[in-house]
């Protein structure tokens, strides 16, 4: 594995590249627990359960390159790969995914690239998750740098099934047996089942304290 440092938009080394993205991803981290927080403190109710970040492994990103038919350098690593920066949130509620949704799209110094819906339009296989790929201005001494962040926003029950399927996507090389995919596609829509009623209990219980709330109130 090698990755090819060439001269372009000023970054010119691996290490700085890995410095300006990780600076990305803690400055999105923070403001999404800042939003968490203002969230617990207006409503008393926290919508994000944990986050996960990381930084795509050079491995990882020689072999994108090499998939999407691109030779493997700093150059083409920055423009064409858009999840090297990878931000994972992890809800309740499917609600909270699209409360998160519009609380990023407030954000001003947050540009969104382009989304991905795989919760109202889920993939064959069955994967469900809300994929955003936005840019992040990255303070230097010198300069600022938009860099680009990939945001996956999903359930608790969503990312259980996705770390599954991914386990056994990576294990069968991407091939894995019939009888597998379709038990995969039967359990996708337990999940969705699953937190559909989860949702819908969760608004009962709220409705009831609202309720029982006014009634004392009266
Ligand atoms: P890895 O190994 O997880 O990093 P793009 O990143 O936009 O160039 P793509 O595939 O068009 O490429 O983007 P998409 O559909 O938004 O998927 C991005 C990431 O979502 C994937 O990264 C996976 O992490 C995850 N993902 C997408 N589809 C599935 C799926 O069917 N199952 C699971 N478990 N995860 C999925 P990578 O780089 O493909 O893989």
């Amino acid at each position: 594995m090698e990755l090819k440092a060439i001269n372009g938009d000023g970054i010119d080394s691996w290490r700085e590249v890995t410095l300006i993205y990780n600076a990305a991803l803690r400055q999105l981290e923070t403001k999404m627990e800042i939003l968490n927080d203002e969230f617990q403190h207006v409503h008393q109710y926290n919508p994000i359960e944990h986050i996960k970040a990381r930084i795509k492994t050079p491995e990882s990103i020689v072999k994108k390159l090499k998939r999407h038919g691109y030779e493997s350098t700093i150059d083409n690593m920055i423009k064409y790969i858009n999840d090297i920066a990878g931000i994972r949130i992890i809800c309740s509620f499917t609600s909270d995914i699209y409360r998160i949704v519009d609380m990023l799209h407030e954000q001003r110094d947050i540009h969104v690239l382009s989304v991905k819906d795989y919760i109202t339009f889920p993939k064959a296989s069955g994967y469900r998750s809300y994929h955003m790929i936005v840019t992040v201005p990255v303070y230097l001494s010198d300069r600022t740098v938009d860099t680009k962040v990939e945001i996956q926003i999903r359930t608790v029950a969503m990312d259980f099934w996705a770390s599954l399927e991914h386990k056994i996507h990576y294990k069968f090389e991407g091939d894995a047996p019939e009888h597998i995919k379709d038990q995969l596609v039967e359990c996708a829509k337990m999940v969705s089942d699953l937190d559909e009623r989860m949702l819908q209990l969760n608004n009962e219980i709220l409705n009831i304290g609202q309720n029982r709330e006014e009634a004392e109130e009266a």
